[in-house]
């Protein structure tokens, strides 16, 4: 029907029914687009929301995906509550008019659908073919994109951080290069929802920064702070920085690859766990948290959207 309540998390099949509806109900304003295929076939979609159908090539682009890892279910309700703020709440009009919007909900449907029945804390996607019976599958996109590829991940198929056979070797990181290939030149900002820890992360993983590090920084800051001023009193503040100096060392990352190709401003926010953040427990999403999760989130993309309008 073209609307969505945020008191649970959605099912790839409700996500593909909601983004359907939208394209019937604001048809000149929405376009749905099918990326590619992910290893078990399904769709990879994503919306493309413009007021001049994408054809004013001055205006910046702003790029939001979410789902790449399975488990990190908040971060769906946060990409599509922003959709919804979107396509249906002219406060924030002039967001819609100056910028094209790209919104890929689901980047791992495989992974989505497994962790919805009997692996609710899978994070890979699901490609087989890389043990005896298969005893362990899976690659983790967020080590499949090209920079650094292979450096600060695993070769071994049965960790957590497997990189895959070879830069793009999986179908899901293909579609999403393919945004990249056509939309990146004009992206300004980029935004890969993540969970958990309440992080704003920015490149590289290497520990290297970009050479614009201290303007990502500062957009960094300002993102935070209006997240914070909206957040939930039990979670703890935003803090922004290098992602291998305030979390691990990593390569292959999407953040890094748009980070590489040239956007500027290329962000990894680790949305906050919804109460306890212990261990594989911070995956779980508590009801009450859905649409603050949601609000925060909106609120941090619309600060980091403005901060591109303004420079
Ligand atoms: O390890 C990851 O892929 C991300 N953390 S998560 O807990 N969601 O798995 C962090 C990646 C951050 N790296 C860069 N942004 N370069
Ligand atoms: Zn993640």
């Amino acid at each position: 029907s073209g609307s969505l309540t945020f008191d649970k998390i959605h099912t790839l099949e409700e996500v593909d029914a909601y983004l359907q509806a939208l394209t019937v109900r604001f048809p000149t304003l929405v376009t749905l687009v099918t990326a590619g295929q992910s290893f078990e076939n399904r769709p990879i979609r994503y919306l493309k929301i413009s007021t001049t159908n994408f054809q004013d090539t001055n205006k910046p682009v702003v790029f939001i995906q979410s789902l790449l890892h399975a488990r990190e279910w908040v971060t769906l309700p946060a990409s599509l509550y922003a959709i919804q703020k979107l396509v249906t709440d002219i406060t924030d009009a002039d967001l819609v008019n100056q910028i094209d919007w790209i919104i890929l909900p689901v980047a791992n449907p495989d992974g989505y659908v497994a962790s919805h029945g009997e692996e609710r804390f899978w994070r890979k996607n699901r490609a087989t073919g890389y043990m005896p019976l298969d005893i362990c599958s899976g690659v983790d996109l967020n080590r499949n994109f090209d920079y650094n590829w292979g450096r600060w991940s695993s070769d071994f198929v049965c960790t957590e951080v497997f990189h895959g056979r070879s830069a793009f070797s999986e179908p899901e990181t293909q579609a999403v290069k393919t945004v990249f290939d056509q939309y990146g030149n004009r992206t300004q900002l980029f935004i890969d929802l993540h969970s958990y820890g309440s992080m704003i992360l920015y490149g590289y993983g290497s520990e290297e920064l970009p050479s614009n590090a201290l303007t990502l920084h500062l957009a960094g800051v300002n993102m935070a702070q209006a997240i914070d001023a909206v957040k939930v009193a039990h979670n703890r503040e935003y803090r922004v920085g290098n992602s291998a100096m305030i979390m691990y060392k990593s390569s292959g990352t999407t953040n890094d690859y748009a980070q590489s190709i040239g956007i500027p401003l290329s962000y990894t926010f680790e949305l906050p766990a919804s109460r306890i953040g212990f261990h594989v427990l911070g995956f779980l999403v508590d009801p009450e948290f859905i649409e603050q999760a949601g609000i925060e989130t909106w609120e941090g993309i619309k600060t980091g959207a403005r901060f591109v309008l303004r420079n």
